[in-house]
């Protein structure tokens, strides 16, 4: 088996300080949880940003002033910039942070209930991802949230309407409105996609540490961070998103699993140093 990757997803769009106070939303508190995940294990960061009083935004400077202060932290950690954003920003709005360069930023592969809201991806809006990540050479991390997601998102690589193969999927399973977090689902998707693509797998709320455990056995990556899940166990509060990150990193000892640092996550998402 591969090494395991270990993303963190420490900030989000959704949740807040009064959810955990742990919660980053100035450049130096993301600079901090970065850093924690990173330190603890995580080669992958995936970064929303927000305004100092927390409200997501899609502005390409605050996402360079943030992607440039944790690449200072971290230098070699791969950073993957959200064009999700928040629901409700335009297709617009989301693709600034494609204007920096980023070597991968994830492209969310279709529409989808999002809680009480909706969370827009009609194909219009995907061909224009895939477009811009075409032009500009940025690696997607294609988001499922949904079973349609994996099949739209391949007949559009097909078509070369997105970057194609070597692909990585993120799975995020248990969104309310959403496919739940089970291994079924899990596998399902997994048994659909091409040979040679990555794949990670990203269990929210309660969902969070069954999902770790299957993508750690059944040989994918894992996803886990504040965005995600607030938790260590029920009722007990994460201090940081290295807490999420060492917990990982401590279940794919138990299993059995080394996992990959930054460079060996590089090789193995085919991403050119
Ligand atoms: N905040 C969600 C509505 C992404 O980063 O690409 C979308 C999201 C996906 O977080
Ligand atoms: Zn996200």
């Amino acid at each position: 088996m591969e090494k395991l990757i270990i993303t963190a997803a420490i900030c989000g769009a959704e949740v807040t300080k009064e959810h955990n106070p742990a919660v980053p939303y100035t450049v130096e508190e993301m600079v901090r949880e970065a850093k924690s995940a990173y330190d603890a294990g995580a080669a992958v960061i995936h970064v929303h940003v927000r305004t100092d009083d927390g409200t997501p935004t899609q502005d390409r400077e605050r996402f360079r002033v943030v992607l440039d202060a944790i690449k200072a932290a971290v230098p070699e950690a791969i950073l993957i910039p959200s064009t999700g954003g928040a629901t409700g920003m335009t297709p617009e709005e989301r693709l600034q942070p494609t204007e920096l360069m980023p070597e991968m930023a994830t492209l969310d592969c279709g529409t989808c209930n999002f809680g009480d809201d909706i969370f827009v991806n009609d194909m219009p809006t995907m061909r224009a991802f895939g477009k811009r990540m075409l032009e500009n050479n940025i690696k997607p991390e294609y988001e499922c949230f949904e079973i349609g997601h994996l099949d739209t998102v391949l007949s559009m690589a097909e078509k070369g309407l997105v970057p194609g193969h070597p692909m990585q999927f993120n799975f995020v399973l248990g969104v309310s409105g959403c496919a739940p977090a089970t291994v079924d689902n899990l596998s399902f998707l997994v048994s659909k996609l091409p040979a040679g693509s990555t794949w990670t797998v990203t269990g929210v709320g309660r969902g969070a540490w069954p999902m770790a455990a299957a993508g750690i056995m059944m040989g994918g990556n894992v996803r886990v961070g504040f965005e995600d899940n607030i938790y260590l166990e029920r009722g007990h509060k994460a201090k940081s998103n290295g807490e999420l990150v060492a917990k990982v990193v401590e279940l794919a000892k138990l299993l059995g699993r080394e996992v990959a640092s930054a460079d060996e996550a590089r090789q193995i998402l085919g991403l050119k140093k």
